[in-house]
């Protein structure tokens, strides 16, 4: 059976917290609007595949057995809204070039291996609200929350009792 699977950067308790804080902050602001993501499925995408079988998943799993985790940290320094997705997400504008390289890197592999192809741009971030349709309002500035890169998980996405859950296959760390 195919696991729909994808790349990303966990977040420390601590950078967590302070989502959550943001979340609350800003569930005034967008009225109602959206459904907010539990602190559990927090993460940074760095390349998602789609739908993988087993015997792709142990290829994957061969071809990354080794992989650098980029020693950076970002600042999560702004917000966005993304009307196509219906996101209301975390972002920087100030990426990482290693964290871009190791995204690009998966991407690449992913697209040259038949999974799912990332045409837009790497753009870090953390998705905070879904289902957010036709926002006005202009978002307020933030505290930047800072995010340490120490760990990348290759996630399954499976649907559980209270709406999607994420899961970590496999564990990369520095
Ligand atoms: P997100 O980081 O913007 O939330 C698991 O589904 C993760 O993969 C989600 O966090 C989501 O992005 C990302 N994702 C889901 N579907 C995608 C798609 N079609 N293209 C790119 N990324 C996707």
């Amino acid at each position: 059976m195919a696991e729909r699977l994808f790349f990303s950067v966990p977040l420390s308790r601590i950078s967590q917290l302070e989502l959550i804080r943001l979340q609350a902050q800003l569930s005034s602001d967008l009225g109602g609007h959206g459904r907010v993501v539990p602190a559990a499925n927090f993460h940074l995408t760095l390349a998602f595949l789609g739908n993988v079988t087993q015997q792709q998943k142990t290829q994957l799993l061969a071809r990354w057995a080794e992989m650098t985790v980029p020693e950076v940290s970002l600042e999560l320094n702004r917000l966005a809204y993304w009307p196509r997705a219906g996101v209301v997400c975390a972002t920087t504008n100030r990426t990482p070039m290693a964290l871009a390289d190791l995204a690009h890197a998966l991407r690449r592999d992913a697209a040259e291996h038949g999974f799912h192809q990332s045409h837009a741009p790497f753009r870090p971030h953390i998705t905070l609200f879904r289902g957010v349709g036709g926002l006005k309002e202009e978002l307020p500035e933030i505290k930047p929350v800072p995010m340490t890169v120490q760990e990348v998980d290759l996630m399954v996405s499976v649907m559980g009792p209270k709406g999607v859950e994420y899961h970590s296959v496999k564990r990369w760390g520095r």
